[in-house]
């Protein structure tokens, strides 16, 4: 029997035929002669009737909000339904009757973040979930398209990439580890013999405060590539976040609009993006009254009071190196400065970081005994700068932090179907 997915009957080929569907009691309404069912399956939602009398009634009649069902029909147009289509019932079988549904009314935060394992059957979790499965794969294609090859980075590691303060340790065996920050380190060592990859996989960062804005496991998008400079970091940049609202407006233009977000807006999104330096914005800021000095990172306020200025995402380039990681790459001619770069939007603040990495020997070994980490701990990352070494660039991008920004979520909590944050780890 040919299950026909919802949406199929909304592009009209359907009309005055007789379909079956399967799928959840969304909403029920009952009048004198008529019970209204609501179903939603994977697809979309649509409206039914069960005339009085009939044996769908009887059914309809027993069935809650989200029971399980399959149910057939014959497709009716009529301006009345929501999205112009109904389906005038015929049979009802029920699979499996559901309790109460504890989502009704009450859909305060965190009401909603206790049932997370039924809140994800709501339309809002349905259709953020569908975009952000075509957001990764738009950057699959994107670096795939440019000759990068995916690799899959280890999630145990042995030392730090972005700093002990939010290092995971964990039991490994008789010893311990650390759940990793970043595929960064790992990364550079496949330079070497693939010159172009990237990487889609979990980050782990122990988090200690609650932001809006902040995951302690998030999925970090990481290319890194040979012979390549601060350029080339910002033009894929743009390039990529470009293409991946491009791609979306395109392709899941239906979901924008039932999420209440206009496609244009992701349309607009197009290369190049504004540059500032650090330099340039901390002048900014003093301007706008902040009293962050050279020297100190901006933190969240700064970041959207910069990003009023451009209403786009912009990158701040070129940072005090104090701030930035001991692998970052320092200009010769001015070796305070690190070759680092943040990509910013409004509202959120900063999505992406990245920049070339210190590819010289001696260099690398005193921007790790700077930073107060230990050369033993960094060996293997020490001694591949002894064998043809190349410079190199790469930058790490935070998927749950993008889809905050195009989606205009209030939360990063949304962007992602189970959050773990510093409270939250269940279910
Ligand atoms: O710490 S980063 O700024 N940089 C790195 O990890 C580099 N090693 C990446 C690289 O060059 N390959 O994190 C990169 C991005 C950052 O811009 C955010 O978008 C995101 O990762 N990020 C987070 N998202 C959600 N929650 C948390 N806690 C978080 N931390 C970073």
């Amino acid at each position: 029997m040919y299950i026909t997915p919802i949406q199929e009957i909304f592009t009209g080929n359907c009309k005055d035929n007789c379909v079956n569907i399967r799928g959840w009691v969304y909403r029920k309404r009952t009048s004198k002669k008529t019970i209204f069912l609501l179903i939603r399956d994977a697809t979309g939602i649509i409206q039914t009737t069960s005339k009085k009398g009939t044996e769908a009634w009887k059914e309809a009649g027993k069935i809650t909000i989200e029971s399980s069902l399959k149910l057939s029909g014959t497709v009716k147009e009529d301006e009345r339904a929501p999205g112009g289509y109904e389906i005038t019932t015929s049979k009802i079988d029920i699979i499996g009757l559901s309790e109460t549904f504890p989502i009704g009314k009450d859909q305060s935060e965190e009401f909603i973040r206790d049932i997370r394992h039924l809140w994800l059957r709501s339309r809002k979790m349905n259709l953020i979930m569908r975009i952000r499965s075509e957001v990764l794969r738009f950057m699959h294609t994107f670096f795939r398209e440019r000759g990068f090859i995916e690799i899959s980075p280890p999630m145990f590691i042995t030392s730090a990439c972005e700093g002990g303060a939010t290092l995971f340790r964990t039991k490994y065996f008789d010893r311990d580890l650390y759940l990793t920050q970043s595929a960064q380190l790992y990364s550079e060592i496949l330079i070497y013999s693939l010159e172009k990859i990237y990487t889609c996989a979990p980050s782990f960062r122990a988090e200690k405060s609650r932001t809006i804005r902040h995951l302690t496991e998030y999925w970090h998008i990481e290319p890194e590539w040979a012979f390549a400079d601060m350029d080339d970091v910002m033009k894929i940049e743009e390039e990529l976040v470009s293409y991946v609202c491009q791609e979306t407006a395109e392709v899941c233009r239906r979901e924008l609009e039932e999420l209440g977000i206009d496609p244009k807006k992701l349309l607009q999104i197009r290369p190049p993006f504004p540059r500032i330096t650090y330099k340039e914005a901390i002048e900014r800021l003093h301007r706008k009254g902040f009293k962050v000095s050279w020297g100190e990172d901006m933190g969240y306020d700064e970041e959207k009071a910069l990003a009023e200025d451009f209403n786009r995402p912009f990158f701040v380039h070129d940072y005090p190196k104090e701030i930035k990681a001991f692998y970052c790459k320092t200009y010769r001619d001015r070796p305070e400065i690190a070759m680092s770069v943040d990509l910013l939007v409004p509202r959120v603040g900063e999505i992406t970081t990245g920049g070339a990495r210190e590819d010289d020997r001696d260099e690398l070994i005193k921007r790790i005994r700077e930073s107060g980490l230990r050369e033993e701990d960094y060996d293997w990352y020490i001694d591949m700068r002894r064998y043809g070494s190349v410079p190199h660039v790469g930058f790490g991008l935070g998927v749950e932090r993008l889809l905050m920004w195009m989606l205009e979520l209030d939360n990063i909590i949304d962007a992602i179907p189970f959050p773990r944050s510093i409270r939250r780890s269940y279910p």
